[in-house]
């Protein structure tokens, strides 16, 4: 195999790369960074765009100034994902544009002489042509099923259009497998259907909002938000369970602080009490339902008190909780979560959220789930794509039958087949997610990287990935370009428009035009048909009744909805896409693979003495790993701190402030050490930090060596039997106060 270590591309012709042969046209404006602000500039230009700093993409309007600099993003007031406001990190999006760090033109990977491999800068046609003739090379002398994409954000579209021409159907998002793919597998076994994107919760009119580790307010789902805020306004009950007093948990009525990874005993409690109390909706259950008498049987002895010796909390609340979600069904929602890969039972657990929403009748009812709706805008037309000789399915061994949504989409095991699977992947495309600081278990990623033979990386910035490419592609930004239309699913299917605010800076270019130049290259021309790319758009747009012209006009097209109404209607027959027709409590899917078609619980192991659970979450201003070196999010949060309980800290003799590194129970010490809060918002057995921090990439030159890399100390994963999402929740860490063992990690 060739050798392919980590580059640091600071490390080479650093002139070039930093004052590239454009220049910024300004330095970075004086920004305004109020969260939420929506004060227009008097007499400047606006553009349409849809945010990509998360993946909520709300629409809005990008305003610059007389010298044609970027100086504002403001949400579009017809924007149902956002009402016109934008989060923090989507106002402090214009970040990613004046970020002098970026990636700023094509790079390839060569060894020198002696022997020390570096990235060389190379023009647009070059880069492409080595990566044509990789990828050419690889169909001949293994099939062109073995090549996959791993992508997260607009260009995965492009990229995937161009695989599944070129022969190969491996395309796979972590955004998936590594977040909702449990989620979405439950509520397919369950309802026929699954949540999708953005989820159609009907916080704005419940009257009880029920959060299971979902930290909304800090985990900044915008429209969802807003909602909740609304909801609180009217009263509605906020029942919040946490081990950690989050931001949500302080703005409920009940704040249930569980021990973590005992979840599921909870909620096959909460089932219990509204089956043996009768609060639950009979004629709902009776007319739609599948399977109640079994689960009736099932959950009898799951009392609270049975749930409290696993939980630690305390019957009476179990009972009260249980009583209040009744009393407000069916308006009430038991909020299915988003990064729901925990502990590895985790498509169970979120049968079981399913399960308790279709007791309480709020499945199709106002203040429970809406029925989405989204536009049907067709693809611009292309001949049809070739049938993959092979499919992750063959290399899986008739493993994750249930995954299907997810594979297209992808697992860890099979996104990054490694050597023992047959269908061995000898070539990635990389478009937009940093899988270093992504996927758990980063010496299978590495080891999955070191039998390529081609990395490609297409990549706004130099990330931990791009260290690893053979060839890195830089894309220019999200307000630079223009970008497939935003069709996603809501109250009313709407389209949003993304066009470019202004040229792209530095050698920069939009992965439409990537991924149709290599398409050019590799012969499959045909499959990027349109001259221009806003060609396609008019298309696009035409034969849903608009046009390019009235989009760059208002942004956001509100359509009619066609399938039908927002709710089930009174007595309304319904026909659900599951084997019998009905939502299953009990799954006929689940029986037929073998697994249990109703949830069981299962114990999880504890952490060893003198360890603490690992968890993590969000920052309402950051995004993963993709926002920690944005300069207007730096401003408000800079690093990451480790949470820990006032107890912990006393034995420990750790004081606010400090630094120390984190040790996990694989011995994996972190790279940076990380400040320690003191708080009691923690439980005493574990400590949590804000994931995406910690990058070790030195050209990050705000990002590198703040904070610590949750992702460095998740070394043990913990793999769903049906759906194959990566627990991560089974990882727990312990104090170092100096780096004294160097664990390779
Ligand atoms: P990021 O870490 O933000 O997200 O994982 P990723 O999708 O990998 O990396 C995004 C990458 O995209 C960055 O390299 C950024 O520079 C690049 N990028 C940004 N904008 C553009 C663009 O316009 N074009 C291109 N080509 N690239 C761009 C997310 C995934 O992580 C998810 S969805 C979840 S829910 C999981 N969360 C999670 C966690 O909480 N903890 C741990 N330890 N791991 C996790 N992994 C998962
Ligand atoms: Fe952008 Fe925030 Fe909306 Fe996400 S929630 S798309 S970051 S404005």
């Amino acid at each position: 195999h060739k050798r392919r270590d980590f580059i640091k591309i600071s490390s080479l012709s650093a002139a070039g790369l930093l004052f590239g042969a454009h220049q910024l046209r300004s330095a970075r404006p004086d920004f305004n960074k109020t969260p939420f602000s929506n004060m227009r500039p008097v007499g400047s230009v606006r553009t349409s765009t849809y945010c990509e700093v998360c993946f909520w993409k709300c629409a809005g309007w990008v305003y610059k100034d007389q010298e044609g600099n970027i100086k504002k993003i403001v949400g579009n007031d017809d924007d149902t994902n956002c009402n016109g406001r934008l989060c923090p990190r989507g106002t402090g999006g214009v970040g990613m544009y004046y970020d002098q760090d970026r990636l700023k033109t094509p790079l390839i990977r060569v060894a020198g002489a002696d022997g020390q491999q570096t990235f060389r800068e190379a023009s647009w046609d070059e880069a492409l042509d080595v990566v044509a003739k990789g990828l050419a090379k690889i169909k001949q002398e293994h099939g062109a099923e073995c090549t996959a994409l791993l992508t997260h954000g607009s260009g995965g579209h492009y990229f995937g259009t161009l695989l599944k021409a070129f022969g190969s159907g491996n395309i796979a998002a972590p955004s998936y497998a590594q977040c909702r793919g449990p989620r979405e597998v439950a509520f397919i076994a369950t309802y026929g259907e699954g949540l999708n994107s953005p989820e159609p919760t009907d916080i704005r009119d419940t009257r009880c909002l029920v959060l299971i580790g979902s930290h909304l307010g800090e985990n900044m789902h915008n429209g969802q938000v807003q909602e909740m805020s609304d909801a609180i306004d009217k009263g509605a009950t906020i029942i919040t369970v946490d081990p950690r007093f989050s931001t949500a948990a302080s703005k409920s009525k009940f704040w249930l602080p569980i021990k973590p990874a005992t979840d599921l005993a909870l909620l096959l409690s909460w089932i219990h009490l509204i089956i043996e109390n009768n609060w639950y909706d009979e004629e709902y259950v009776e007319k739609y339902t599948y399977g109640f008498e079994q689960l009736k049987q099932h959950v009898k002895s799951y009392t609270p008190e049975w749930a409290y010796g696993i939980t630690t909390i305390k019957p009476d609340v179990i009972r009260e909780t249980a009583r209040e979600m009744a009393n407000a069904a069916p308006s009430v929602i038991v909020h299915p979560g988003r990064h729901v890969t925990w502990y590895g039972d985790d498509t169970q657990r979120l049968r079981a959220v399913a399960i308790l929403n279709a007791l309480l009748g709020s499945w199709g009812r106002r203040g429970g789930f809406f029925v989405p709706e989204k536009a049907e805008v067709p693809d611009y037309p292309h001949p049809p794509f070739p049938k993959p000789a092979r499919t992750w399915r063959d290399a899986m061994d008739g493993k994750f039958r249930l995954a299907d949504l997810a594979l297209a989409n992808g697992v860890c095991e099979a996104t990054i087949p490694s050597v023992r699977m047959d269908c061995h992947i000898k070539g990635w495309i990389v478009n937009g997610t940093n899988l270093i600081m992504t996927l758990p278990d980063k010496q299978k990623t590495l080891e999955a990287i070191k039998s390529l033979d081609l990395l490609v990386v297409v990549d706004t910035m130099p990330m931990e990935i791009t260290g690893y490419a053979d060839v890195v592609l830089p894309e220019c930004t999200y307000l630079e370009r223009w970008d497939d239309l935003r069709i996603v699913q809501g109250r009313v299917p709407n389209v949003a428009l993304r066009m470019p605010a202004t040229d792209p800076l530095y050698d920069t270019k939009p992965a439409y035009w990537i991924a149709k130049k290599l398409a050019g290259k590799m012969g499959l021309g045909d499959y990027f048909a349109w001259e221009n790319f806003e060609d396609s758009l008019d298309w696009q747009l035409k034969q849903i009744g608009s046009s390019l012209d009235e989009m760059k006009r208002i942004g956001v097209k509100n359509l009619p909805r066609e399938y039908g109404p927002l709710y089930f209607q009174d007595g309304e027959d319904k026909e659900f896409y599951t084997n019998t027709g009905k939502i299953e409590l009990y799954s006929t899917a689940f029986a037929e693979e073998g697994f249990d078609p109703l949830p069981v619980y299962t114990p999880h192991q504890e952490p060893p003495a003198g360890y603490y659970r690992l968890n993590y979450g969000r920052a309402p201003m950051h995004t993963f790993s993709r926002t920690a070196n944005n300069p207007n999010l730096t401003d408000l949060m800079d690093e990451n701190v480790v949470w820990v309980n006032p107890k912990v800290a006393k034995e420990w003799g750790l004081t606010a402030g400090q630094e120390v590194y984190l040790q996990n129970q694989d011995g994996v010490v972190s790279d940076f050490p990380i400040k320690v809060r003191i708080t009691e918002r923690i439980r005493f057995d574990s400590v949590y930090m804000v994931h995406g921090f910690g990058h070790n990439h030195k050209q990050l030159s705000r990002a590198h060596g703040r904070g610590a890399s949750d992702s460095q100390l998740i070394t043990r994963v913990l793999v769903d039997p049906i759906m194959g999402g990566t627990g991560m929740r089974g990882n727990f860490v312990t104090f170092r106060f100096e780096k004294e063992s160097e664990v390779e990690s």
